[in-house]
């Protein structure tokens, strides 16, 4: 029987002074580095370095500065030879090709290649894997006054184009994941609706990203601040598990971890088997 999961954590490291919820705490290299280690002991598979942070009314950043900016962390989580994938969280190809010549190996692009017209090639010709996130409008703007007919037939139009973009520039699909942008450019009537027709995202058939993570409108059901967003995050976690979404890019990376095995382990028959992080079990 295999004992891979049949799921996957992407933890966040932000390298950025200004992210939403974590914005500052790991600018510093070294501690960086450090974070993305606890979060491997917790359970992440993959581990997704960004240098500028998307939060609606953000200040874009260059590509020199991006780069500087996550490089030497990119570097040094290589070097540790963690068992995770690293991922680079940006829009621009120069920020992800100095990444993936740092041990970068999947591209993560909020933008899904519209922002810059050498990213497609670029993920092309370096064989990694990436993600395609639907977003509306620019990180500027985009949560000003969102609009759509239907949003979750939009955003699956979307992603069905993007696909078919990716692959046509030589993408093969089996490298490719979708993100229904959870937080950009949507309210959070919209977020509610990606979440519970989630399904039809699946139904493209391409691993599905979700990235809830701590968002406002888990602030606004809840009340809560920001890094205490994680219960609320986990119950999308398992939301979005159920209506089969695979990869969970979260920054509670030990709380995700345990909803996913609870989840998972209750709609698979038969259990599979998971690796608690203790073995002390009881039997109620
Ligand atoms: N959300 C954020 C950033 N990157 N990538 C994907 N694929 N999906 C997401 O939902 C997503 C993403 C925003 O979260 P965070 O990185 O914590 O904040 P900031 O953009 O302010 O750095």
């Amino acid at each position: 029987m295999s004992t891979e999961a049949p799921y996957t954590i992407m933890g966040v490291v932000n390298v950025t002074p200004d992210s939403f919820s974590d914005g500052g705490t790991f600018e510093d290299p070294v501690a960086a580095i450090a974070h993305a280690r606890r979060l491997v002991s917790e359970g992440a598979a993959i581990l997704d370095v960004g240098g500028e942070s998307t939060r609606p009314g953000a200040a874009p950043v260059d590509a020199a500065a991006e780069i500087a900016r996550v490089i030497g962390v990119v570097e040094g989580i290589a070097g540790l030879r963690l068992p995770a994938r690293v991922s680079i969280d940006t829009m621009k190809a120069p920020v992800a090709a100095a990444a993936i010549d740092a041990g970068a190996a999947y591209v993560n692009d909020v933008s899904a290649f519209r922002h810059d017209p050498g990213m497609a090639g670029l993920v092309a010709d370096r064989g990694v894997g990436c993600c395609l996130m639907h977003m509306l409008g620019e990180p500027r703007t985009m949560q000003l006054d969102p609009r759509y007919d239907d949003v979750v037939s939009d955003v699956k139009a979307f992603l069905e184009a993007r696909l078919a973009f990716a692959v046509a520039a030589g993408i093969p699909e089996e490298r490719i994941q979708l993100d229904p942008g959870i937080g950009f450019g949507k309210t959070l009537e919209h977020n509610l609706a990606l979440l519970r027709r989630l399904d039809e995202i699946v139904a493209i058939g391409r691993p599905v990203v979700l990235g809830t993570s701590r968002k406002s409108f888990l602030g606004r059901l809840t009340g809560r601040e920001a890094a205490e967003r994680a219960v609320a995050t986990a119950a999308t976690t398992v939301l979005g598990y159920e209506r089969g979404a695979r990869v969970f890019r979260v920054h509670d990376v030990a709380a995700t971890a345990d909803a996913l095995a609870v989840v998972a382990a209750t709609l698979a028959s038969p259990w599979p088997p998971t690796t608690p992080r203790t073995t002390t079990t009881r039997t109620s």
